[in-house]
């Protein structure tokens, strides 16, 4: 069996780590008898700089034949960050459907939380964020440019079809793993959709009485993050509030260098895309110390996607037994002082 998979290491430790991992995800395709074709598109900052553009006016339509997209970061000093996102990372979501954003949250055995008295095991919970459409929403404008009653306006647009597709996917999620939901939104602030949004977790959690929901404000989400994050099992948030809770998740889980995340397109007949949580890093790039995990767990989700759930396995595995090993290379985001080269040299020898 040969997939089809399409290459976007785009900016900063983005193409680092993408570059150092796919030696890796053919050796463990090879092993589990399949095989992956690469096709690598140079898209991202640089091409903005020299041509204008991120991707080509058809970028995402090329990309729809593929069997998965595995996308390193975007983000860049010299060009605003809006401009990146909304160049390549959003519209691919939104134009192959790529509805839902998921992104385990796991403290793993041998790595050290931020938070005091948490080991490996303590923290496991899986964030189901919205990924089309809620905050980040093409929505708004900007009027009367530098003058004194300048305004803009950013609109969030909650459909009900969009949040009924994100809620239903955490319910069955939670109906899977330990029963219980936590639903976030700010809704006491927000009256109109995230209102909407607590209603169609509660009209579907009907269907799935075996499930206990929470519901908690993002402000408190937040706090309990880090007060008590062994409460949580699936949290549902919207697209703004899933982005930034999941950076949370990913410290006090050690590193932003271990999350990894999965934008799963919901109707099957587009690509979904894989990335790791944290972007471009310009503080780092170019030294050869990004820690590589976070896309070799999200090349494991890739891999689950595609049907290949063993292959995805031994890569989680081995990353496990990496990171257990005291001995083993780490990058200095998690205390170590070995390149991301020396942790993937180590995972293949492992393998
Ligand atoms: N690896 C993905 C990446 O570049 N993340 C940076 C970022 O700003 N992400 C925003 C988002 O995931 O919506």
């Amino acid at each position: 069996m040969t997939y089809t998979v399409a290459l976007i290491p785009g900016d900063g430790i983005g193409a680092e780590v993408v570059a150092a991992v796919k030696p890796l995800l053919d050796d463990v395709a090879e092993r589990e008898g399949f095989e992956i074709e690469y096709t690598e598109f140079d898209w991202g900052s640089d091409r903005y700089l020299q041509e204008g553009a991120m991707m080509p006016d058809d970028g995402v339509d090329q990309l729809r034949h593929y069997d998965a997209i595995l996308l390193g970061a975007v983000g860049h000093p010299d060009i605003p960050d809006h401009v990146t996102l909304h160049g390549l990372m959003l519209p691919i979501r939104k134009e192959l459907n790529q509805q839902i954003c998921k992104r385990p949250t796991e403290l793993r055995e041998g790595v050290q939380s931020p938070l005091r008295g948490y080991e490996g095991g303590d923290i496991d919970f899986v964030v189901y964020r919205e990924n089309t459409e809620g905050e980040y929403a093409d929505v708004g404008g900007r009027e009367h440019r530098g003058f004194e009653h300048e305004v803009a306006i950013q609109s969030a647009v909650f459909t009900r079809k969009g949040t009924e597709t994100v809620v239903r996917e955490a319910f069955e999620a939670a109906a899977e793993r330990d029963g219980k939901l936590t639903n976030v939104t700010k809704s006491n602030a927000q009256a109109y959709g995230m209102v909407l949004w607590d209603d169609i977790v509660e009209e579907v959690g009907q269907e799935y009485p075996e499930v206990t929901v929470e519901r908690l404000l993002v402000d408190a989400a937040a706090m309990d993050f880090v007060r008590r994050p062994e409460a949580f099992d699936v949290v549902v948030a919207s697209n703004l509030f899933g982005d930034i809770l999941t950076d949370l998740g990913a410290i006090i889980s050690g590193s932003m260098g271990l999350a990894p995340s999965a934008n799963l397109c919901v109707d099957g007949d587009a690509p979904s895309m894989f990335e790791p949580v944290h972007g471009s890093a310009p503080d780092i790039q170019g030294q050869g110390i990004a820690n590589p995990l976070a896309t070799v767990l999200s090349g494991a989700m890739l891999f689950d996607d595609l049907g290949e759930d063993t292959a995805g396995d031994r890569l989680r595995q081995l990353v496990d037994e990496q990171l257990a090993d005291d001995s083993a290379p780490r990058t200095p985001d998690l205390g170590g002082d070995a390149g991301t080269d020396d942790v993937i040299k180590d995972l293949r020898a492992r393998l």
